[in-house]
């Protein structure tokens, strides 16, 4: 029975039937981001094609069939305007995918269009306190146009996921050190969401104790950390034939519930404010600190000139990508 302080939140997420969108919403519904005590209204979304929105119903029916206590009520879009009335938590997942001769900017181009969209139903429909993670990619561009086309919300609303590369880098420093991914912490990865992105060990630690630097091979971070780390994306898909779902989908549920619950030290996405000299409202990796449900930048971070040279790369790729859609803003 329920009882008058049960906490009900609206989450939205598009691409629905996509997935990353199905290895995503049991999980939700299983308690994993917002606690096995907060009900779930869930507003599911996805284009408006017959055999998609066949599909996003074929996806509805087996939530039903979970029987989840958590969830409260489920219903399904195709209009962000309707999907995104009154989100608090909002998973951007849906993208289009890149097509045989597609070039990197005609991808832009094309999920440019529709994150704009996305920015500006958020505007006049969601909660002004909506907290917004892009996974689809490009997933820093897609989120700095969403927020750029969301004038009254605020840019701490925003967010693009880049904790799949950390993750994967806690992975493969975890097993390098033959330890649990659990020793391994204050470890991040700076910039774009692509292969030019930096993984940063210089601050990390084993144990809460251990410099990782001291214990790390300086030789395996630059030459197999970073390259392993960066093309682990491509190494799935050749693998499995298809690109990576239930990890990221995984990743997307830890960087909501460090959003929500708190933590130390992890990875966002998220705008500049001209920290690190990283050109203000570039959305990219930076380390920081969640608490009381927002994230702040953690700052005074000793950088070395190898690694800075490094994230100008990615920052500059970044810087790019805007260039190439700013006809759409
Ligand atoms: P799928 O192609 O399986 O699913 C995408 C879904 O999005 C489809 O159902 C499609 O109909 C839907 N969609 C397309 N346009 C939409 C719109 N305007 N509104 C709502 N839904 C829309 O892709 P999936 O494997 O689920 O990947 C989704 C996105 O995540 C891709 O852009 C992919 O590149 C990106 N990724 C991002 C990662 C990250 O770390 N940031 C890692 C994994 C993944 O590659």
């Amino acid at each position: 029975m329920p009882t008058s302080n049960e906490k009900t939140v609206r989450v939205s997420v598009t691409g629905a039937s996509g997935q990353i969108g199905y290895a995503i919403l049991f999980r939700i519904l299983n308690g994993e981001v917002f606690g096995k005590n907060v009900k779930i209204d869930l507003q599911l979304i996805d284009i408006n094609v017959d055999k998609i929105q066949k599909a996003l119903h074929g996806v509805a029916l087996e939530l039903e069939d979970c029987a989840f206590p958590l969830l409260n009520n489920l219903s399904l879009h195709s209009d962000p305007h309707t999907g995104f009335v009154d989100t608090e938590y909002c998973f951007l997942i849906g993208a289009k995918p890149r097509g045989p001769g597609m070039e990197r900017k005609d991808l832009l181009q094309a999920n440019g269009q529709i994150f704009k969209t996305q920015g500006v139903a958020l505007n006049e429909k969601a909660s002004r306190k909506v907290k917004v993670v892009v996974v689809g990619n490009p997933a820093n561009t897609n989120a700095y146009i969403a927020m750029m086309s969301a004038p009254d919300l605020s840019k701490d609303n925003f967010s693009a996921m880049m904790r799949l590369d950390h993750n994967r880098a806690v992975n493969q420093i975890a097993s390098q050190l033959n330890s649990n991914v659990n020793r391994v912490s204050n470890i991040c990865v700076w910039g774009n969401h692509s292969p030019t992105m930096v993984v940063d060990v210089t601050n990390g630690l084993l144990d809460n104790a251990d410099n990782l630097k001291d214990v790390l091979d300086e030789e395996w971070v630059a030459e197999t950390l970073q390259p392993t780390v960066a093309k682990r994306g491509a190494k799935i898909i050749d693998q499995r034939g298809l690109s990576s779902a239930a990890s990221a989908a995984s990743a997307a549920i830890d960087h909501m519930h460090d959003w929500v619950n708190g933590t130390t030290w992890t990875t966002m996405g998220v705008p500049s404010r001209g920290e690190y000299g990283i050109p203000e409202n570039i959305i990219s990796g930076f380390p920081v600190n969640c608490s009381g449900e927002r994230y702040s930048i953690i700052q005074n971070l000793y950088i070395n000139d190898v690694l800075r040279g490094k994230i100008g790369v990615s920052i500059r790729e970044l810087q790019d990508e805007q260039e190439n859609i700013k006809s759409l803003l």
